[in-house]
């Protein structure tokens, strides 16, 4: 498509009017330079009209990689022998939680595999349990990630302190998933957002980009997440992991993320976006913001044998995830890390709006 045709649905989102299947495709399908760049302005254009350059930062707590799943994207499913499995012990998550919040995020992410010891239980009594311990503890707004849960469990995760809830379908194409998630039921999984909303827990959806979607997959997804009501939305690239069923798949390219999170910001002006430095650590933290993303996600302390989900070890013992290095690469590219009480207040009224008709 030629620059020009590529200004022209720019400019007609930046108008505020709603963008069609083809105009996503059409930007999502950019090569040429000028027109990546145009794409990329017109997203920081929205992002700060809506959040005025500052962004929040969540840290990371991947208490538990035990799971009874195999995704076949996943370095922790059930099969993988060669994965890093470690559960860590209620101190162990609270002594974490409260030092990243000492040391300046805005929220805490609560994430686990479908560790079994948990899921087993149907009456989810341990996560429960931490919830409520680490709600106790700590000010900030909690993000719970426990894979997928039964829906009477909802009033009680929301009594227990749950801030947002987050489980990303990865694709809206169903036959995808199934290929995806294998044994998992994508309406079940759809369903979490719905539930917890209904119980006034925020929620996050997410896709993967380069799990053999194509541009009208993606399309797809970014107009569902529009119709989900869903609070924060986010786009990862698919990062190859050793002795897993789509390591041969290779490496997606990044620029293709990149591109999803810019439209994913004309597309949802007011919501969060993350850029997750669990897909190139640091490195990539700039360009993810340049695009359009207003939420650093994945901040993980050192040396306290803790993981991530899609790139295990990068970045993370050598201090690489801490506020204080994500602070001074802000400071480069003049971005300011917004004030605590700025994001409660952002977190309180979300939840007091009313999910948009037609949603879930
Ligand atoms: N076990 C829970 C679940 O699956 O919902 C919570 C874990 S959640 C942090 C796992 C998410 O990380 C997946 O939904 C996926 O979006 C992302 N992820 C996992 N493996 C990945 C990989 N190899 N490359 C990119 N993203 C990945
Ligand atoms: C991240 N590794 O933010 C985390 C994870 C789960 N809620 C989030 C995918 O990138
Ligand atoms: Fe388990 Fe989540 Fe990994 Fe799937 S993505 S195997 S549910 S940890």
């Amino acid at each position: 498509m030629e620059d020009a045709e590529i200004t022209l649905i720019l400019q007609k989102s930046l108008s505020g009017k709603v963008l069609t299947t083809a105009e996503i495709e059409a930007l999502l399908s950019i090569k040429e330079q000028s027109s990546l760049e145009q794409l990329f302005e017109a997203a920081q254009t929205v992002k700060n009209n809506n959040f005025n350059n500052k962004v929040f930062l969540y840290g990371f707590v991947y208490f538990s990689t035990h799971c009874r799943n195999n995704c076949s994207f996943c370095f922790y499913r059930k099969s993988n022998t060669d994965s890093v499995r470690y559960r860590k012990s209620d101190e162990e998550i609270l002594e974490l939680s409260t030092s990243l919040e000492d040391s300046g995020v805005h929220a805490v992410d609560l994430t686990m595999g479908e560790d079994p010891i948990i899921h087993n239980d149907t009456h989810y009594q341990k996560l429960i349990d931490i919830v409520t311990m680490v709600n106790d503890a700590v000010k900030v707004p909690l993000m719970v990630s426990p894979g997928a849960i039964p829906q009477q469990l909802f009033p009680t995760l929301k009594e227990a302190g749950a801030d947002w809830f987050a489980c990303y379908q990865e694709t809206h194409n169903i036959e995808l998933f199934q290929r995806l998630r294998p044994a998992q039921d994508y309406e079940f999984r759809l369903n979490q957002k719905k539930w917890a909303r209904e119980n006034d827990i925020l929620t996050e959806e997410g896709i993967m980009v380069g799990v053999g979607e194509n541009v009208h997959d993606r399309a797809h997804s970014i107009e569902v997440m529009r119709s989900l009501g869903v609070d924060q939305v986010r786009a990862m690239s698919f990062v190859p992991q050793n002795n897993t069923p789509m390591f041969s798949n290779g490496p997606s390219p990044f620029i293709d993320e990149l591109k999803a999170i810019a439209v994913m910001r004309l597309v949802h002006p007011q919501k969060l976006i993350p850029a997750s430095l669990d897909v190139e650590g640091v490195a990539g933290l700039k360009t993810r913001l340049a695009a359009g993303a207003n939420v650093i996600t994945s901040i993980i302390p050192p040396c306290k044998g803790l993981a991530g989900v899609a790139q295990h070890e990068l970045d993370i013992d050598d201090g690489g995830r801490s506020v204080e290095q994500i602070e001074a690469i802000l400071d480069e590219i003049n971005i300011k890390k917004a004030d605590k009480n700025d994001y409660i207040n952002l977190v309180n009224e979300r939840k007091k709006q009313p999910l948009a008709e037609g949603s879930l």
